[in-house]
């Protein structure tokens, strides 16, 4: 899998390593766990165990040359931890919010986790948003055109996913990774572009996910 973002270049050349700190949110049952465990061993449990408190996990990619290792928040959903976790996605780089497309109130809760991060974090993390289970898309309770809307309305990122089927759930860590790389790179190196290379990826297309 290959991801490219168009940088203006500039003479300065690019550290040969860099360390980004990601932090997976949202509401409980929503698969930021599912996500994950897909994104780094390329596999999906349907059993639900609940996540307590946090899960570190750590990952290395190359984007351009420079080694990339990423070190991966996953946190509780759980309203009663919500206050325990914030230390998680304290000035983490980059926040992947996750709803489930087919439970409307996990949409309602982005504007609160948008306001809880922005609590939170003095350094304006890259955060993007994602919507899980487009498997389930029979059931889904939120069009397309309303999540793109609300995600244009606070100029972020939207990639709809299935933890389950595997679809698109590369392509949302590795835009979460290129978009947390290119505002977070230290010095303010500037590159022509960006190409990010995993050789544990394994989706090799997104045309697995239904449409709404
Ligand atoms: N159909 C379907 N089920 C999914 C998907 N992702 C996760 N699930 C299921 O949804 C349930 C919750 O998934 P988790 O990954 O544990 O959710 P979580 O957000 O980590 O939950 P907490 O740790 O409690 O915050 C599990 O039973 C998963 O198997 C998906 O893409 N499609
Ligand atoms: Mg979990």
């Amino acid at each position: 899998m290959m991801t490219s973002l168009l940088i203006p270049s500039d003479k300065k050349k690019l550290p040969t390593s860099c360390k980004l700190k990601l932090a997976i949110l949202g509401d409980k049952h929503v698969g930021k766990t599912s996500l994950l465990t897909r994104y780094i061993r390329g596999m999906f449990n349907p059993t639900y165990i609940h996540t307590a408190g946090g899960d570190i996990s750590e990952k290395s990619v190359h984007i351009n040359g420079v080694s990339v290792h990423l070190t991966l928040i996953d946190s509780a959903g759980h309203k009663y931890v919500r206050s325990l976790i914030k230390s998680l996605y304290r000035n983490v780089h980059g926040i992947m919010i996750v709803y489930d497309v087919t439970r409307e109130h996990t949409f309602e809760s982005l504007t609160d986790w948008l306001r809880q991060i922005n609590m939170v974090n003095t350094n304006s993390p890259f955060v993007m948003l994602v919507g899980n289970k487009k498997d389930l898309s029979t059931y889904s309770r939120i069009p397309t055109p309303r999540a793109m809307a609300f995600a244009q309305q606070h100029g972020l990122v939207l990639m709809e996913v299935s933890a389950k089927t595997g679809c698109n759930v590369m392509e949302a860590f590795n835009s979460l990774v290129c978009g947390t790389f290119k505002e977070k790179l230290p010095g303010g190196y500037m590159i022509d572009s960006i190409k990010l290379s995993d050789e544990q990826d394994k989706d090799k297309d997104g045309s697995c996910c239904g449409r709404s």
